[in-house]
């Protein structure tokens, strides 16, 4: 060992266990003595089939969150103190969770460790996270995130090299001791990707002969603003109004940088007031998104159902799709897609890390999720920026035979060919850990009861009935590796055909948070531009009223609601002022 190696001795912390992407706490919990070293240390002993840490090229970046810069540090320090060969660090520390997807791929590293905590709020009082990503760019899978949470049970010490920090704004090459560290432009080798994919001179001519079709960008403060300044301005020549809350902030301007009709106000205000027909945001670290026009806002379910089904509109898919994909939570509209157009579809549980051997096996090429998740096998994580191009790349695609179609028509004309998937989702944020298991358990009792199977319940708010088809907890066989993931979501089916899930969340940094999933279908036209919240509510009522979730929570009301599909701008003003919104 070099003698500027030194072994620290440390203990091990309770609770390191990485949840659904990464692990997710309190700044507070990082910044005690040991906690970040133990758990990055941890990373680099599971570093699976390369050999481990020694001789390893890792890509380290994040949205810049508070803490990220002396998190850094600590993984610099303790890169060289396990031989690691090099570091690809993004400029100031800067990369989003889809440009990191992407450099690891490209520069063929062995892995990256990702700095960010998502969408949740950042600053000192607020949440720091630390994910590990393998080589084919994409979270790692269960069977590493287990082996780190194994080392951190026993770690017993961590290595670092004892030298100065690093300065993260040089650009360049640098030595750190026995350890190689590049700082690279965060933004250049995402923006030459996209450029690849998608048909940039056909969505600058749509934007540049059509003035009145205004575009607005929300980085809501988080890591994605540069990169949407880069596309967005320098690539497609858009105005500089186009884009607001885009200088990255380590605490994302005091706001919750996440991409909802709750937490994404500012978007939604603007593009209301000022009649802007495609609006849209990122959260903190860049692979969520939402699109949302003047009265018109897009679930992540159709979202990703569209795409898939004007994909041959986009360069990169027009060798074949190969596959679509969902989490089990997501409405089943990609379905439909898959089933006309006879590709192969496959359901996962939560957790992009699912989607990634599909997509390595070449039987994927198109998946999303609720969650504001959508994206392809061009990387391997799901990608803000990449569904807002390729919005636009099918909206000028669409003008080029249907002039003066927006998100609107696109929605009405997919339902038209499709029919329509209702889909709501309710959050209760931070409810007592207890009480989430007390529901949960709960719900196990009723599944086992052989008389729950055809039993009726009848909505007092409307006259709507619902008789129970079939109960399952979702257990996911990965057709590649035949791995199997048990407990992924209750799922609760009607003979009408809708369907209400029942989840814990595993991305949240405190307390537990449930998610209540409702999911509708209907082929009748004169269902397309009904309210969501109308066309769920006999069965949102039910669905409680069964599983007596308001009792074991606590809670009346959730903290979020996601609504799908809202048509009408007096709707969506409606919305706003629901008090049920946190402001
Ligand atoms: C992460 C995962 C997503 C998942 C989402 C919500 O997203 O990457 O696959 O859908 O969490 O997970 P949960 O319902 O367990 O909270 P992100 O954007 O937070 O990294």
């Amino acid at each position: 060992m070099s003698s500027d190696i030194k072994e620290i001795p440390t203990k091990p912390f309770d609770g390191q266990k990485p949840g659904t992407s990464g692990l997710r706490k309190r700044v507070k919990v990082f910044e005690q003595e040991h906690y970040t070293e133990n758990f990055v240390q941890a990373i680099l002993d599971s570093i699976p089939a390369q050999g481990g840490a020694k001789g390893a090229t890792l890509v380290v970046g994040g949205d810049g969150r508070y803490f990220s810069v002396p998190a850094i540090q600590i993984i610099l320090r303790i890169a060289a103190g396990n031989g690691v060969s090099k570091l690809i660090i993004g400029h100031q520390g800067i990369l989003s969770t889809p440009a990191a997807s992407n450099i690891i791929r490209k520069y063929k590293a062995t892995g990256g460790i990702l700095l960010t905590a998502s969408h949740n709020p950042g600053g000192p009082n607020a949440d720091f996270g630390i994910k590990y990503n393998v080589q084919n760019g994409g979270p790692a899978p269960e069977n590493v995130t287990n082996s780190i949470y194994g080392r951190t049970k026993s770690i017993t010490s961590y290595k670092v090299l004892d030298a100065p920090p690093v300065d993260l704004s040089k650009i360049g090459d640098q030595t750190y001791g026995p350890l190689k560290v590049t700082i690279i432009d965060s933004v250049a080798d995402y923006v030459e990707l996209l450029r690849s994919i998608f048909d940039f001179g056909l969505i600058k001519s749509f934007l540049h002969s059509t003035p009145s079709f205004k575009v607005l960008f929300d980085g809501l403060h988080g890591v994605t603003g540069p990169y949407a300044k880069a596309i967005l301005l320098g690539e497609l020549g858009l105005p500089r109004d186009s884009i607001q809350n885009f200088e990255p902030s380590p605490n994302f301007g005091g706001g919750h940088p996440d991409p909802n009709l709750t937490y994404a106000h500012s978007l939604v205000e603007v593009v209301e007031k000022n009649n802007i027909q495609f609006g849209a945001a990122s959260d903190g670290d860049g692979d969520r998104n939402m699109i949302y026009g003047k009265g018109a806002f897009v679930t992540p379910s159709d979202s990703v159902a569209i795409i898939a089904d004007w994909a041959d509109s986009i360069p990169y898919f027009k060798g074949g799709v190969k596959g679509l994909a969902r989490s089990m939570p997501t409405s089943a509209a990609i379905d439909y897609v898959a089933e006309a157009k006879g590709y192969e579809v496959f359901e996962v549980p939560t957790g992009w890390k699912f989607f990634g051997n599909l997509m390595d096996a070449g039987r994927l090429s198109i998946c999303g999720e609720e969650s504001f998740g959508t994206g392809s096998d061009h990387i391997r994580e799901k990608d803000g920026i990449w569904a807002v191009i390729a919005w636009l790349n099918i909206i000028a695609a669409a003008n080029q035979t249907n002039k003066g179609w927006g998100i609107n028509e696109i929605l009405l004309d997919h339902y038209q060919k499709y029919g329509r998937s209702f889909f709501s989702r309710y959050d209760y944020e931070e409810v007592s850990s207890e009480g989430a298991q007390a529901l949960i358990d709960n719900l196990d009792k009723l599944f086992a009861d052989p008389s729950f199977i055809s039993s009726s319940y009848n909505a007092k708010s409307v006259s709507e009935s619902f008789t129970v088809a079939k109960v399952t907890n979702f257990t996911y066989t990965d057709p590649i590796d035949n791995s199997v993931s048990k407990n992924q979501g209750h799922i609760l089916q009607f003979t009408d055909g809708s369907r209400v899930v029942f989840r814990l969340s595993g991305t949240g940094s405190q307390g537990a948070t449930v998610r209540f999933y409702i999911e509708r279908y209907s082929k009748d036209p004169a269902q397309y531009e009904r309210p969501t919240a109308e066309g769920l509510k006999g069965l949102i009522e039910v669905a409680l009223a069964i599983t007596k979730l308001p009792e074991f929570l606590g809670r009346s009301e959730p903290t979020v609601i996601t609504v799908s599909g809202v048509l009408s701008s007096r709707l969506v003003c409606h919305l706003c002022a629901n008090p049920i919104y946190p402001q």
